[in-house]
C-alpha cells in the first residue's frame, strides 16, 4: 500500500464500530487481522472458545471486505506465520508499509503492554484508541473510583443508571428502587423446564475453523463438537432476541438457581457475543428495558439483567484496568494449593462440581452460581492458588478474556484480593447448594452432614475455612455471625470438621 494506515483489529475487536476502524480510507489503509498461536496456547483454552475468536474473525473479515474494506487475514494455517502478534504486525508493515498503525485498546494488560513496544519496534507512530464498546469509559471510572477506599458496585451502577438513564423515571429508579435482588433468589420449582436457549448450526467458515483446532489443539480440555455459538453480529442479535422472547421474564426469578442437566437456566448466553464485540451492550440493556415497558417482562427480571451488564460487567472492567498489574498478582488469604485434576474432568464424588466440569467441557459454559457458589467456592474454601484458578476460568469459558475474568475470579470468587471488590468472602457451605439446586438429591454426599464417611465435603470445608481465617475475619463486621456460631460450637466438633478437612485436602495434594 504504501502509505495510510494500518488498522488493527483484535479477536474480541469484531465490531463495526471498533474505534481503530474510525475515519479509515478505503483507497489507502489495511484492516489487519491475526490468528496466532500464542493467543491460542497462553492458557490452554477450551476449543470452542478459540474457535468462536478465530471464526468471529473470519466473518468480520468478510463483512469488511464486502463493504469495500482492504482487509489482510493471517490465517492461523499460513506456514509464514510467525504465531504472535508483534511478529505478524512487524510482517504487516513490511508488506504494507504504512505511515502509522491504529488500533484499540485491548481486552489484557499483557497485550496492551505488547502493544505499547510496537511503535519502537516498527518505528512508526501507534495510536493506540479508547475502547468506545464500553459504557463507562476508563477515565470515568477512574474519576469514580478516585479517593474510594472501597468500590462497591452497587454505587457505581446507580452513577451509571443515572447517566444513561435506562430504567429511570425521571430522577428516580423505576419501580422505587436501585436494586431487585431479593427478589431474585428462587429455586427451580419441579416440573419448571427452562426453554432452551438459542443454538447456532456451524457454517462453511465455522466448519473449517473447527477442523483446524481439533487437529492443532485437540488436547486442550473440552469438546470441540457441540459448538453452536453465535459468530456473528446477525446471529448475537438473534441470540439476544430469543433471550428477551423466551427467557428473560424469569430470569430474574431463578437467577440464583443451579439444576442438574439445565446447564443454561434462564440466562442470556450473550456474555461470548458481547466480550468478542458482536453484541453492543447498550443494545441488549435497550431491548431489555423494551421487555418491560411493553409489559412482557417484570422488573424484577429486567432491572436484574440490566445490573449484570450495566453494573457488574461495567464495573469488572474499571477494576480490572484500575488496579492492574497489581491486581493479578495478590494473594490475601495465603492459598497455595494446586489445582485438583476434577477441574480438568477427573472423576469426583461432588455431584455439583462434576455437573459444572462437565456442562464446562461440552459447552465452554458455566452460569454464574456455578462459577461462583461451586467451583469458585470450592476454590476459595480449599485454598487454591489464585494463579491456577484464574489461568483455569481464562482456559474453560468461551466469554473468558482477562478483563472480565481476572476481578470476577480473584475478586468475586476466591477473594484473593482481600475485600476489594466484595465486602466478604462468598464462602458458603453444603447447605446452599442444596437450598439452590437439586444436586444434593443424586450425589454420594449428604448436604446436612457435616462429619462421617457421606459428609458434604463443601460443609467441613466452610467451617475449615473459617477457623482458618478467624483473626483475619474478626475485623469484618460481615464475618461476624459465622464466627459467632464457630465459636458456639461444640470443640470436639470442630476438631473433627477440621480434622475431615485436612483428610479430605491431603488427597487433593496426592
Ligand atoms: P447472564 O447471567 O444471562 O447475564 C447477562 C450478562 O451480564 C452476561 O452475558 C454478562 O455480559 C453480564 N454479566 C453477568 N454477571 C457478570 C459479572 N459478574 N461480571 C461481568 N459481567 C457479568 N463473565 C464473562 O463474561 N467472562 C468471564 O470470563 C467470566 N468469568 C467469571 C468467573 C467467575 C469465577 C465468576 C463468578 C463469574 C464470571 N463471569 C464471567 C460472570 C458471569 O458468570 C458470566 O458473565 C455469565 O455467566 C455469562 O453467561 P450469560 O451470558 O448467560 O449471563
Ligand atoms: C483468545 C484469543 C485467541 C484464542 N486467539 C486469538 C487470535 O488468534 N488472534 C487475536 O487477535 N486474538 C485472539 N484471542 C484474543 C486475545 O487473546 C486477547 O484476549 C485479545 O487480543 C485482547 O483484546
Ligand atoms: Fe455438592 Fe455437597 Fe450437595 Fe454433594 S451434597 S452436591 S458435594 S453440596
Amino acid at each position: 500500500m504504501n502509505g495510510g494506515t494500518l488498522r488493527i483489529v483484535l479477536g474480541d475487536q469484531c465490531s463495526r464500530d471498533l474505534s481503530a476502524l474510525a475515519g479509515l480510507d478505503p483507497a489507502r489503509d489495511t484492516v489487519l487481522l491475526m490468528e496466532v498461536q500464542a493467543e491460542c496456547t497462553y492458557v490452554p483454552h477450551h476449543p470452542q472458545k478459540i474457535v468462536l475468536v478465530l471464526s468471529a474473525m473470519r466473518h468480520f473479515s468478510r463483512a469488511l471486505v464486502a463493504r469495500g474494506v482492504r482487509v489482510d487475514h493471517v490465517r492461523l494455517d499460513d506456514p509464514a506465520n510467525t504465531q504472535s502478534f508483534r511478529g505478524e504486525m512487524l510482517r504487516a508493515v513490511a508488506r504494507h508499509r504504512p505511515d502509522r498503525i491504529v488500533a484499540t485498546h485491548p481486552g489484557e494488560w499483557r497485550v496492551l503492554q505488547d502493544m505499547k513496544g510496537w511503535e519502537a519496534a516498527a518505528g512508526i507512530p501507534v495510536e493506540i484508541r479508547e475502547d468506545t464498546r464500553f459504557l463507562c469509559s476508563l477515565p470515568r471510572f477512574r474519576a469514580w473510583a478516585a479517593g474510594r477506599k472501597s468500590y462497591r458496585m452497587e454505587f457505581f451502577y446507580r452513577e451509571m443508571r443515572r447517566e444513561t438513564g435506562l430504567l429511570m423515571e425521571g430522577d428516580e429508579p423505576a419501580g422505587g428502587k436501585w436494586n431487585f435482588d431479593a427478589e431474585n433468589r428462587a429455586a427451580l420449582p419441579k416440573g419448571l423446564v427452562p426453554p432452551p436457549p438459542h443454538r447456532f448450526a456451524p457454517d462453511d467458515i465455522t466448519r473449517e475453523v473447527m477442523d483446524l483446532v481439533a487437529t492443532r489443539f485437540g488436547a486442550h480440555f473440552g469438546d470441540v463438537a457441540g459448538f453452536a455459538w453465535p459468530v456473528t453480529a446477525k446471529d448475537a442479535r438473534a441470540a439476544l432476541d430469543a433471550f428477551i422472547r423466551d427467557r428473560l421474564a424469569l430470569f430474574g426469578d431463578y437467577q440464583d438457581a443451579m439444576a442438574a442437566g439445565q446447564p443454561t437456566m434462564f440466562h442470556a448466553l450473550i456474555s461470548t457475543s458481547l466480550n468478542a464485540g458482536l453484541l453492543d451492550p447498550m443494545e441488549a440493556c435497550r431491548a431489555a428495558e423494551a421487555a418491560w415497558r411493553d409489559g412482557s417482562a417484570p422488573l424484577n427480571a429486567v432491572e436484574g439483567f440490566i445490573r449484570q451488564i450495566l453494573g457488574w460487567r461495567e464495573y469488572v472492567r474499571g477494576i480490572y484496568w484500575h488496579l492492574m498489574p497489581g491486581y493479578a498478582a495478590e494473594n490475601a488469604l495465603g492459598a497455595t494449593r494446586p489445582l485438583p485434576g476434577f477441574y480438568w474432568g477427573a472423576a469426583t464424588s461432588m455431584r455439583c462440581v462434576a455437573e459444572a466440569v462437565a456442562q464446562t467441557r461440552d459447552l465452554a459454559y458455566a452460569h454464574h452460581i456455578q462459577r461462583l457458589m461451586v467451583t469458585g467456592n470450592f476454590a476459595l474454601l480449599a485454598g487454591l492458588d489464585p494463579a491456577e484458578v484464574n489461568a483455569w476460568y481464562l482456559a474453560v469459558y468461551a466469554d473468558a478474556f482477562e478483563w472480565v475474568e481476572l476481578p470476577n475470579t480473584h475478586g468475586m470468587a476466591i477473594h484473593a484480593d482481600g475485600g476489594v471488590m466484595a465486602s466478604k468472602p462468598y464462602a458458603a457451605s453444603g447447605a446452599y447448594i442444596n437450598r439452590m439446586s437439586d444436586y444434593c438429591g443424586g450425589c454420594a454426599h449428604d448436604p446436612k452432614q457435616a462429619t462421617g464417611p457421606r459428609a458434604c465435603p463443601f460443609n467441613y470445608l466452610y467451617w475449615d475455612f473459617i477457623a482458618r481465617h478467624a483473626d483475619r475475619f474478626a475485623a469484618n463486621p460481615r464475618m461476624a455471625m459465622p464466627l459467632r456460631t464457630l465459636a458456639k460450637m461444640d470443640t470436639a466438633k470442630v476438631a473433627a470438621m477440621r480434622g475431615e478437612a485436612a483428610r479430605f485436602l491431603a488427597t487433593l495434594d496426592g
